[in-house]
């Protein structure tokens, strides 16, 4: 292992980077945060537009690459530590459905639920990225029903990514609080390196909050 083989999380407490630093710790990958106080505007800051120009986290650099998008992180990282076991392998049929509901949840998911939260009218099923809410939700929910994984038994990256996000949606209200729906963000909420990182993304946020006050 050297130190390129470090890989460096652009991270900021309590947003769509803390599922990445969950998946980095599931998989036991070595990594050093980069954290950026988001309540100071520092992702809006020149030093970060110049490593993302969209001034979001998270970030990941590994030997000299630079990764954005939650989503391709997410397919990196789990490749990249097959050791771990979260990532079906190339000729394994769950890849395919595998990497169906992880660009599901970039591709659909999060555009419905922007526009959910923004309460914006949504494009025509036949324009919209996602045809409708209730139809987006509904394929997830189908998926979801036959369990107790997206892809069955067997707990893959693709749950953290989702566990994570049904966490954070249903805690602002954005996706209904469904019995499978919680169930499911609850078998990954309730293992040790979540509740690990949450407790620390806590401290870091009032940390954070404490720091523009000065
Ligand atoms: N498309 C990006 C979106 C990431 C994103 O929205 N990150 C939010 C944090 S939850 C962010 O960095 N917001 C800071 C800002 O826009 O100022 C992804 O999927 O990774």
């Amino acid at each position: 292992m050297t130190d390129d083989d470090r890989i460096t999380l652009f991270y900021s407490p309590q947003s769509r980077a803390t599922g990445t630093r969950v998946l980095l710790e599931e998989l036991g990958a070595p990594y050093d945060l980069h954290v950026l106080n988001m309540k100071a505007g520092e992702q809006r800051k020149p030093a970060y537009l110049a490593i993302n120009p969209l001034g979001k986290v998270p970030a990941i650099r590994h030997r000299g690459a630079l990764v954005t998008e939650q989503v391709a992180i997410c397919i990196y990282l789990a490749d990249l530590f097959p050791q771990a076991g979260l990532t079906p392998s190339i000729d394994d049929p769950r890849r395919g459905p595998y990497l169906r509901w992880i660009a599901y949840y970039a591709a659909s998911f999060e555009p419905a639920l922007i526009d959910r939260f923004m309460q914006r009218t949504p494009a025509p099923v036949t324009q919209s990225p996602y045809a409708d809410y209730d139809t987006m939700l509904g394929a997830l929910e189908a998926q979801l029903s036959t369990g107790p994984y997206l892809l069955g038994e067997r707990m893959t990256a693709a749950d953290i990514l989702w566990g994570v996000a049904f966490h954070w949606t249903m805690t602002f209200g954005i996706v209904p609080r469904k019995d499978v729906f919680t169930r499911y963000a609850e078998r990954i909420t309730s293992r040790p390196i979540f509740q690990k990182i949450t407790a620390a993304d806590a401290e870091m946020a009032a940390q954070h909050a404490a720091a523009c006050q000065t």
